[in-house]
């Protein structure tokens, strides 16, 4: 592994849950592998999993750990080509990654779609800017289309939950009052169409996943439907990919209720915080015993250590 922006980087998905899962029983067994490396990590939009979690993964591999908020504390960078840069942006990512690249061994990027263009948020500029300019390998810490630290972290939360060998999972979309981006959905929807897992999206009309992403996934458009004999609800607002960005649904019917919960096999609640209270799930489901969300938020350290060791050893 030298990047890791998605599924495609993340080699066999059972060996890099297994490693997670070693290095959960043994978190300071490899603290001399990454002894005088630096990671720095790059802000673009707000965290605070991702932040905590990855900058901990780092120091229990030994690595120096540098944090910034892109924007707020530096320039405001030009990702464009060729433009005359006589605006409000004063440094252009050519030298900003390069020059961060001189200080890291190892860069980590979160980047937000604006939502308003979809062909420019699923080109993946910024990403693909560090990627070309920094020169050292880039971990994404969500971009503009997928969050695959979040999607690992799930793999390795639902093959610690399981009560069978090929448990029913379902992705159910949830309501929200802000449009949010397809990224968590989109990168859990290509992780689970590659887990042994029977993989179930839910979702009202008009909220279809990319193609590429919902795969070969059964979909239901029925709020109640897919609850039936589920082992997991993951839970996740995001604005449509179709009306790129729009908010078409607002029906409380899709929240995330104790009554809907009654339908499935005693299911384990699951989402990626941060969540909405009694919009996107009832209270009585986050603060019941099937609730895993803490357990989940947890394992993003395990996931981000995974990941930091498979890199440290290829470079
Ligand atoms: C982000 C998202 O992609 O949905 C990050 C999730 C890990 N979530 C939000 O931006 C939530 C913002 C809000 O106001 O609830």
């Amino acid at each position: 592994m030298y990047h890791f922006t998605s599924v495609h980087d993340a080699g066999d998905l059972q060996s890099l849950v297994n490693l997670a899962l070693q290095l959960k029983k043994e978190p300071n067994a490899f603290r001399d592998l990454g002894k005088n490396k630096t990671i720095g990590l790059l802000f673009f939009n707000s965290s605070l999993r991702t932040r905590l979690s990855t900058h901990k993964a780092a120091q229990q591999l030994g690595m120096d750990v540098m944090v910034m908020n892109v924007g707020a504390d530096s320039w405001q960078l030009e990702m464009n080509e060729g433009v005359i840069m006589n605006g409000d942006k004063a440094e252009h990512v050519a030298e900003a990654a390069a020059v961060i690249g001189q200080y890291c061994d190892i860069v980590g990027v979160r980047s937000f779609p604006g939502l308003l263009d979809r062909t420019f948020d699923y080109s993946e500029q910024v990403l693909n800017q560090f990627i070309k300019y920094t020169g050292k390998p880039i971990v994404s810490l969500e971009s503009a289309t997928r969050h695959p630290l979040q999607s690992l972290t799930d793999l390795i939360t639902i093959s610690e939950h399981k009560k069978v060998e090929r448990p029913k999972v379902v992705l159910t979309w949830a309501p929200h009052v802000k449009a949010l981006p397809q990224c968590v959905p989109n990168s859990f929807a290509e992780w689970m169409n590659q887990a042994n897992v029977d993989f179930v999206i839910s979702h009202p009309k008009g909220y279809e996943l990319a193609p590429e992403f919902s795969g070969n996934a059964r979909i239901t458009n029925d709020p109640l439907e897919a609850f039936h004999g589920a082992d997991f609800i993951y839970a996740k607002n995001w604005s449509s990919y179709e009306e790129y960005g729009k908010i078409l649904c607002s029906d409380p019917a899709w929240m995330v209720s104790a009554e809907k919960m009654k339908l499935t096999n005693q299911a384990k609640f699951m989402h990626c915080l941060p969540v909405r209270r009694n919009v996107v799930v009832e209270d009585a489901v986050i603060d019941s015993e099937n609730s895993i969300v803490i357990q989940q938020a947890g394992n993003r350290v395990w996931a981000a250590q995974a990941v930091l060791k498979t890199i440290l050893e290829s470079i």
